[in-house]
């Protein structure tokens, strides 16, 4: 088969082609590594609860790993598709059997996900850490098909400590402003999932088992709470608002579920 070189003029082009796609390999990498800085909460926001403190840069980390490993493998896929285009009929050379190569890709993933799983490990551990000191309030949160019951043992052992959410009236979970708070997590019927997604927690509600997870909310508002796994027909409906109030409004609210007795 004939073989056709490349017209002289466009070998200069070509060139500088090269340098251009060098350059725009190079610009988004450098964007990730200079922007680490100031990076966005990538859709969270710092400092809203406790758990957010220990979460939000593991999960920037995850997406800054992610876009570097990213740019450098469309990187590698672009350098490939340009630079060795088929040129003439030759049959190209073979390397399938490159045992450095095949050691190499298979070394780098697992290196990738041995830190990802370190990381995550240590800050999982440090998010369920229970500390017996420092806290000040305890909450019941036992998921219902299809809604959320909070009891507040604060005010009394009474049915009037516990509000029982429906998926209409969706229930209210009053948190207060810079406590401490443990809750005891517990489900009546199957699967649920405790989720407040502003504050990054979430933790299953198991029917026989009880978890608990600590944290304190620190800023005032309200947040949509969900149950994030998939627990029946009317599993969407199941939401809740978490409200954080100062101590005063906490206490005052523990006060009128104590004075609705029966
Ligand atoms: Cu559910």
């Amino acid at each position: 088969m004939p073989h056709y070189p490349l017209p002289m003029p466009l070998e200069p082009c070509l060139r500088r082609s090269r340098k251009g796609l060098k350059l725009a390999l190079l610009a988004p990498l450098l964007l990730v590594l200079t922007s680490c800085a100031k990076v966005s909460g990538l859709g969270y926001k710092e400092g809203l609860s406790s758990v957010n403190d220990t979460s939000l840069p593991l999960w920037q980390g995850a997406w800054i790993t992610a876009g570097i490993v990213g740019v450098f493998t469309a990187g590698l896929i672009l350098w490939a598709a340009i630079f060795h285009r088929k040129k003439n009929d030759e049959f190209p050379k073979q390397s399938q059997y490159h045992i450095p190569i095949e050691v190499a890709y298979t070394i780098i993933p697992f290196i990738i996900v041995a830190v990802l799983f370190a990381y995550t490990a240590r800050d999982e551990s440090r998010i369920t850490n229970k500390s017996s000191v420092g806290v000040m309030h305890d909450i019941t949160v036992n998921g219902i098909q299809w809604s959320w019951q909070f009891t507040y043992p604060e005010a009394g052992t009474g049915s009037n400590a516990t509000i029982t959410g429906t998926p209409q009236q969706r229930p209210i979970l009053y948190i207060p402003q810079g406590e401490r708070v443990r809750f005891t997590l517990t489900s009546s019927d199957v699967d649920h999932g405790f989720w407040i997604p502003a504050f990054m927690i979430q933790m299953q509600n198991l029917p026989g088992v009880t978890n608990h997870l600590e944290f304190t909310a620190n800023k005032l508002g309200d947040y949509p709470g969900r149950c994030n796994i998939l627990c029946g027909r009317d599993h969407s409906l199941m939401q809740f608002t978490a409200r954080v109030v100062t101590p005063a409004q906490y206490q005052d609210y523990i006060n009128s579920l104590k004075a609705s007795q029966s």
